[in-house]
């Protein structure tokens, strides 16, 4: 074990004091070596936690089975604990920190007996960029140390940063006894303090995650001047050799991860996809008047199903080695499976009980990967870039089975803070819950924006007002049924079509028909060429129902009400102006 650091006492001295409350058996510092590393593999495979996978087909690769109970991010139980409840809004789940901070003590109290507390240090971006920012994660969970080792810069590296800097991001993390009634995750955004107990998975758990690089993050950001967001970044070098960057936004489970890998189709040839983040978007004004992004992320946790050659080959080949798998099913050799997989059959399920059709799918549909982002074969070496890339398209996307349009584009920034506000998306597994209720989900943030949504706008407004050259905003659905329920849009690798006349807007070389939500392709505005797709499918996708839009129009009104006073009075403007061009 690597001896104490001398260098960083805030660190030191919280360690001790949580060790003193936990009453935790011993202290590891985690160093972020790869001997290490294979150490930790040894230890969860000795204890159970960890399961090896069929060498010969998925060499280095490991099943982790979560409780039952414990399969997704728990929304209903994560809180936002500001000194005024205003300041969360009425988008967070709020307590009062004094209250909060004494609830997760008495939790805390005792709960590390017989157990090692882990220290995990990590940076949250390039460990070389002004644009990072660093946190301590104290977990009981080695599972959680290997996910946050193949996540984020861990390890001495960031400890030496920390230690410069002073500065860092508290998380407290203990599995507890994994008591659904005794699980909560409070943020703490004023102390940068993150407090998270009786879960032991994803966004719960890995702290560096959602909890710091998105709800921590986007209050520092307000206050600093930047932008947290829950966003792709993807590069795309067109055929004539122009490489241009775009960040997404899409609610979990809506297609960020596919579409930051996107392989395309063989009737675009000449384009490059590359990879720099396929979760979260740190954004800040350069000098130049653009809009930077840094990928605050080192590694993906993404979801299982529905990954295969076809849908995303580049996930699908990243994932055969080096990889944790958590909640997937079995074959009769020890290989795992999932719901999509287009080979093998499941014998043992996501539960480890022989595999049976009636007990629901194999695979847990939140199941996950967990690998590093350079075992990607489209990650983009400017994902280490201390400067980020600059963006030239916002794009923003829910999965509606209805009413939004394949694409539409924002007349201009301020407009595009009404479509990225608009966004209402149908829930998924990824969130503990019933799945596939239509829910307002503004910017893809609803679960992850760290305070009031109402202030959280008026900050876009504001950045926007520092961008003399700013990303064009646009909206997506790749998800519009048709009456039989079927999806009207292939997606996956033919979603670059919609890139490519996206890319082409931007510079000025593709038209647009001007509509009352924005400006819409036409099918000839769109590269068709070997789709596909019915012309009246096509119809539908590219086209907009005024009645239906009108009533998302009042819909929009009426939640911004929601917000009071702190809904920027230039939010209602925008939608006021889209009333009256919808008549
Ligand atoms: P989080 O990691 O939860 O934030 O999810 P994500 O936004 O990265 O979503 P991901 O790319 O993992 O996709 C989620 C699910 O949607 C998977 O089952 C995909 O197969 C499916 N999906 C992704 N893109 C498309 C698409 O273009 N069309 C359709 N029909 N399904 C898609
Ligand atoms: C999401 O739910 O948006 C995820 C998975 O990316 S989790 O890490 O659990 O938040
Ligand atoms: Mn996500």
């Amino acid at each position: 074990m690597p001896p104490l650091p001398t260098l960083s006492t805030p660190v030191t001295e919280w360690v001790a004091s949580v060790r003193e409350l936990t009453q935790a058996d011993a202290v590891y510092w985690v160093e972020g070596s790869d001997a290490e590393y294979g150490n930790f593999i040894d230890q969860l495979q000795r204890s159970g936690e960890l399961q090896k996978l069929n060498d010969a087909y998925y060499p280095n690769c490991f099943l982790a089975r979560s409780h039952p109970s414990d399969v997704a991010r728990v929304e209903h139980l994560t809180f936002v604990c500001t000194a005024k409840q205003e300041d969360a809004g009425p988008n967070n789940n709020w307590m009062a920190p004094a209250e909060a901070r004494a609830k997760m003590r008495g939790l805390f109290s005792g709960c590390m007996k017989g157990r090692t507390l882990y220290v995990v240090p990590y940076c949250m971006g390039p460990i070389d960029s002004s644009y990072s920012r660093c946190g301590v994660e104290i977990t009981d969970s080695a599972y959680v140390v290997i996910n946050m080792i193949l996540m984020t810069r861990a390890g001495r590296i960031a400890l030496e940063r920390i230690s410069r800097e002073g500065k860092f991001v508290k998380g407290l993390h203990s599995t507890g006894e994994l008591d659904p009634n005794r699980r909560f995750v409070m943020h703490f955004p004023e102390d940068l303090a993150i407090e998270s107990f009786g879960s032991g998975y994803g966004g719960n758990a890995l702290l560096g995650k959602k909890c710091h690089a998105l709800r921590i993050a986007s209050y520092q950001a307000r206050n600093e001047g930047w932008l947290a967001e829950h966003m792709l970044i993807v590069g795309l070098t067109s055929p004539h050799g122009q490489t241009q960057y775009v960040a997404a936004a899409f609610p979990s489970a809506c297609g960020k991860t596919n579409l930051a890998m996107l392989i395309p189709p063989e009737s675009m040839p000449g384009w490059t996809v590359t990879t720099v983040g396929d979760d979260i978007a740190w954004l800040h004004p350069g000098a130049d008047g653009r809009l930077y992004a840094i990928n605050p992320e080192a590694g993906y946790f993404g979801v299982v199903p529905g990954t295969n050659r076809k849908t995303n080959r580049n996930a699908f080949e990243m994932i055969q080695r080096d990889t944790l798998f958590t909640n997937v099913a079995l074959t009769a050799d020890n290989q795992p499976w999932w719901e999509g997989l287009d080979a093998g059959s499941p014998v043992i399920d996501w539960q480890g009980r022989p595999y049976e059709p009636g007990n629901g799918p194999a695979a847990q549909p939140n199941s996950r990967f967990t690998v590093a982002a350079k075992r990607n074969p489209s990650y983009a070496p400017e994902a280490d870039s201390p400067r980020g890339v600059p963006i030239s398209a916002i794009i923003f996307g829910g999965r509606r089975r209805g009413v939004t349009p394949l694409v539409y584009e924002a007349r201009d920034w301020n407009h595009g803070v009404l479509v990225g506000a608009s966004v209402a998306s149908e829930t998924t597994a990824a969130a503990i819950g019933q799945a596939g209720v239509l829910r307002r989900d503004p910017m893809a943030m609803k679960p992850f924006a760290g305070y009031n949504y109402g202030d959280y706008w008026s900050h876009w407004f504001a950045i926007g007002q520092k961008l003399k050259n700013p990303p064009k905003i646009y909206h997506v659905n790749w998800f519009r049924r048709s009456d039989d329920g079927e999806f009207l849009w292939p997606g996956f690798g033919e979603n670059l079509r919609v890139l490519d006349w996206i890319l082409k807007r931007c510079s000025g070389q593709a038209a647009a028909n001007e509509s009352a939500i924005g400006n819409l392709p036409r099918p000839g505005d769109l590269n068709l060429d070997g789709l596909d797709v019915a012309e009246a499918a096509l119809d539908e996708l590219l086209s907009i129902n005024v009645g239906e839009w009108r009533a998302e129009a009042a819909d929009m009104a009426r939640y911004l009400d929601e917000f009071g006073e702190r809904t920027p009075a230039q939010l209602r403007a925008q939608v006021a102006a889209l009333q009256q061009r919808l008549g």
